[in-house]
């Protein structure tokens, strides 16, 4: 496919250009931030730091970090940067613990956050010539809308659908014909077993592209994904604090996703000692705006482990890439003292045939941890028999063994018991929240 650039200015940009966008962008955002909010100018304070000593690119680890706690704490106006009355939007976060966070934008804040999503859809061969059928949620979370306004920006015919319904996205995907899909992986992935089910096969929809994040995902789910759907799948990353997707996307090389580093710097951190790690190394990302007017953070931590690397990528793109996140710092279950993330169960699973349709259930009897796996099974191989299910289920259950290095208890389950989701996937259970046990 011939590279496309929605701001080929920008997305192309020599690397030393871009370290001194960045450098002069960074001197700005500090200094408005610091004379604009008072809960960071206090955290600077603390630190002794002033916005004269950030100079460049190179101070930005003299800046203290905000985390999800001080959004929390400050909720909701405490960290906004402009009058009320510049804003035009609020958004908020999908969590479902805690309070919610909200993040304001002002219409400058939103022209920029689209024209990110345009970059993204463009990357994935989005035209004129493209119905681009959006089916994040609207409303106070940011897939719907970002993507929807990205697509406008783009020029495709956009289909805003919202998420659930999946009848009726079938029903408008195949009458409108709609060649760009966006959703999450795990909604992408019911959409391609909904259409198997009505007996479509791939080649029956114009579909060529999907843009898929808001939540983690594998290679193995991809390559799912790309195979049931026909099209190719494109990763998208982004997070409400900072404007929503678009944050960082896929181009056609589909391994790992540019960050769109004239709006936002990122760094790498040891999550336990907050150190700025090397490029290449694992951490946790934080990132800092460099444009924003309403919501500004600097050094915000994500929580989402990845690595970052910067090499020659072949679409001509010079950002810096992201892989795709292991997991959250806080997704990351402790089992029995040993660190586990959805994402490798998944990983197992795809790897041995399995459609990543599963539920793990975290427990604790006796003290001890307790860890199910609930995975089901597909129709082809679905089988009552118990001597077969019990074979099989020792063979998924001695492959996850040998990827975690712990023992779930494995359950195969009849082909559609477990809830299928239209937004992100609720992958885990964790009951032994009850007992007061929160890691
Ligand atoms: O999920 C924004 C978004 C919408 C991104 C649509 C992509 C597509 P939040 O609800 O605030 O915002 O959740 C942000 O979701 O910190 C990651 O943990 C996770 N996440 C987002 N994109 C990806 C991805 C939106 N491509 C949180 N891969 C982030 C893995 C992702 N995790």
């Amino acid at each position: 496919m011939e590279n496309r650039y929605f701001q080929k200015e920008f997305e192309t940009m020599p690397v030393e250009d871009i370290k001194k966008l960045q450098d002069e962008k960074l001197v700005k955002q500090v200094k408005y931030v610091y004379d604009n909010v008072k809960y960071y100018r206090d955290l600077m304070d603390e630190k002794g730091v002033k916005p004269e000593d950030i100079k460049s690119t190179a101070d930005l680890h003299k800046l203290p970090f905000l985390k999800k706690d001080d959004l929390r704490e400050a909720y909701p106006y405490g960290l906004l940067a402009t009058d009320l009355k510049n804003c035009v939007r609020i958004h908020s976060t999908s969590g479902t613990t805690g309070k919610r966070v909200v993040a304001f934008y002002t219409q400058h804040d939103i022209d920029l956050w689209e024209d990110c999503c345009a970059r993204a859809i463009t990357a994935a061969g989005g035209t004129s010539e493209d119905v681009c059928q959006v089916c994040y949620g609207y409303g106070l979370f940011t897939g719907g809308s970002g993507l929807h306004g990205g697509s406008h920006k783009a020029g495709c015919l956009t289909l805003p659908m919202s998420s659930g319904n999946t009848d009726r996205q079938i029903q408008f995907m195949m009458d409108l014909n709609s060649t760009i899909l966006c959703c999450t992986p795990s909604y992408a992935a019911y959409i391609g077993e909904s259409l198997k089910e009505r007996g479509y096969k791939p080649e029956d929809n114009k579909l060529k592209a999907g843009i898929f994040g808001a939540e983690p995902w594998t290679e193995e789910m991809r390559q799912d994904i790309e195979k049931n759907l026909g099209i190719k799948a494109y990763d998208i990353y982004g997070l409400t604090e900072i404007s929503g997707p678009g944050v960082a996307f896929e181009c056609c090389e589909q391994n790992g996703m540019h960050i769109n580093e004239d709006h936002f710097i990122a760094e790498i951190i040891d999550p336990n000692t907050g150190e700025v790690l090397p490029e290449g190394t694992k951490g946790e990302l934080v990132f800092t705006s460099l444009d924003k007017e309403a919501f500004p953070l600097l050094r915000y931590r994500t929580r989402d482990i990845c690595v970052l690397t910067r090499k020659k990528c072949s679409c001509g793109r010079t950002f810096i890439k992201m892989a795709k996140p292991m997991g959250r710092s806080d997704d990351m279950m402790i089992i029995k003292g040993v660190n586990v993330f959805p994402s490798q169960i998944e990983a197992v699973l795809l790897n041995k045939g399995y459609a990543p349709n599963y539920q793990i259930v975290l427990d604790r009897v006796n003290n001890s941890d307790t860890f199910d796996v609930y995975v089901e099974m597909g129709e082809e191989d679905f089988s009552d028999s118990p001597k077969y299910i019990t074979k099989k289920e020792k063979e998924l259950q001695d492959a996850m063994k040998a990827m975690l290095g712990i023992n779930p208890k494995l359950h195969l389950v009849a082909p559609k018991t477990i809830a299928r989701s239209e937004g992100k996937a609720v992958r885990v259970i964790d009951n032994r929240r009850r007992y007061g046990i929160t890691i």
